[in-house]
């Protein structure tokens, strides 16, 4: 048996996403989608890449489930192109969207991998973003009709469905960034994004039910743990509001069905325009959950200060002894910490999403891809997650970010986090040694020191 054993329940699994790895991006009557419309606009994507070929997993998703099973991976999470199935929207099915996941579901079934659908992973249809995307209060009918389209396609064939993807990324990202599509700067419309959003979350979840869609069905958070640099109380607070910013903000109102005040309070302070929230949308965004996907890659150390207006703090860059290839410092026990905030708070089943590294891989000369830095990353955030479960976090399953090197958002293809490498030039897909070491650590159901 593995010193670090993880329980003859829990599951391994691998995670990626449609836009990042299918390519095809206007093939067999798929839409254009926000990501698409984003990356065709010079300077928004570093090196002026876009999603149009990807990985071609489109064409290639045979080779690259053959590639899962070879590793042994359990359960693989894949998210369903919206404007794939509906390519306006709305309205009009595309038949060879459907076809196209009902395909690669059934391979992974016949190759024993199981199957975790996740319908939104922020490729919204252009169509509906030019109707103001999540600013509009319908986004929650469309997002029911396009869940239950999905639903009814794949139903008994799928374990796990996650609604939407780190709510923070989608609102925060997408309407308080410039380089997040769609790149609107406006902290209210964040807001009101998120707020849309997660009525559309309970709305997916009503109609799963609904539906009798059978297995389980969670949303996916990124939860960093936040700690303040002193123990000065203006440091403290404003690791709070940035903790409540990730965690409690989108949580409170799914697990107690109400935002949090004090962050509540402090936005409307610093004139910022809230949603209008009423009963009937509170219990529909709390419409229960059967688990909460939880990814985690790294921590914020913070002070107070103004450079994150309106949360009115700033980031410290902490003295840690990794930072990956994007920057993050790598602090595992901060994976512990924010599983057991988690539990504390909320003590939801928790399946953890998303975890892992970019770093830069050298192909070596016999073609072999020796990135210990990311066998080392994810020895140390499983030994956390081990350590959270004996200390009573109700832990699922984990499932490494990625299984193959892919498009990473507005850094395009210079950042790799896969477990397989992709020659972009040839798109061949090699191993990494991440990818044996992780296929061990399956088998073993754990590890040794
Ligand atoms: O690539 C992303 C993924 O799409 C969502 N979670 C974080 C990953 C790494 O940035």
């Amino acid at each position: 048996m593995a010193k670090y054993d993880f329980g003859k329940d829990f599951f391994w699994g691998t995670s990626a996403a449609s836009f990042q790895i299918e390519g095809a991006w206007n093939e067999d009557g798929k839409g254009e989608s926000i990501w698409d419309r984003f990356c065709h606009i010079p300077g928004k994507v570093d090196n002026g890449d876009t999603g149009d070929v990807a990985c071609d997993h489109y064409h290639r998703y045979p080779e690259d489930i053959a590639i899962m099973k070879q590793l042994g991976i359990q359960v693989q999470r894949l998210s369903i192109s919206w404007p794939r199935i509906y390519p306006d929207g709305k309205g009009r099915i595309n038949p060879k969207g459907i076809e196209f996941y009902e395909k690669v579901i059934d391979t992974m079934l016949e190759n024993g991998i199981e199957p975790f659908v996740v319908l939104y992973h922020w490729d919204l249809p252009q169509k509906l973003q030019d109707l103001g995307g999540w600013l509009n209060p319908e986004i929650v009918n469309w997002f029911g009709d396009f869940s239950r389209t999905v639903f009814q396609a794949l139903k008994g064939k799928v374990k796990y469905w996650g609604t939407v993807l780190e709510p923070h990324v989608i609102c925060y990202g997408g309407y308080d960034s410039y380089d997040t599509a769609p790149g609107i700067k406006d902290f209210s419309s964040a807001l009101l994004a998120g707020h849309n959003l997660l009525k559309a979350h309970g709305r997916a979840v009503q109609i799963f039910r609904e539906e009798n869609t059978g297995g389980e069905i969670g949303l996916i958070t990124c939860l960093p743990m936040t700690y303040p640099v002193t123990d000065s109380p203006e440091d403290v607070a404003a690791a709070e509001r940035n903790d409540k910013h990730y965690r409690a903000w989108f949580l409170d109102p799914i697990f107690k069905g109400k935002y949090p005040a004090d962050l509540w309070k402090w936005y409307e302070e610093h004139g910022i325009v809230l949603p209008e929230v009423t009963e009937e949308d509170l219990k529909l965004i709390s419409e229960p959950i059967d688990f909460l996907g939880t990814n985690y890659y790294s921590a914020d150390f913070v002070k107070a200060g103004d450079k994150s207006w309106p949360l009115m703090l700033e980031q410290v860059k902490p003295d840690v002894d990794v930072f990956t290839d994007m920057g993050w410092n790598v602090y595992p026990k901060g994976f512990y910490d924010t599983l057991m905030r988690t539990k504390e708070e909320y003590d939801p089943k928790m399946v953890i999403t998303e975890n892992g590294a970019a770093f830069y891989d050298v192909v070596n000369r016999d073609g072999r891809i020796a990135d210990d830095s990311r066998i080392e990353y994810l020895y140390r955030h499983l030994k956390e997650v081990y350590r959270a479960k004996q200390d009573g976090a109700k832990i699922a399953g984990y499932m490494v970010w990625s299984i193959m090197d892919n498009f990473e958002w507005s850094h395009g293809y210079s950042k790799r986090f896969g477990l397989v490498h992709i020659d972009y030039k040839t798109l061949k897909r090699t191993i990494k040694d991440s990818g044996y070491w992780y296929s061990n650590v399956i088998k073993n159901n754990g590890f040794e020191d």
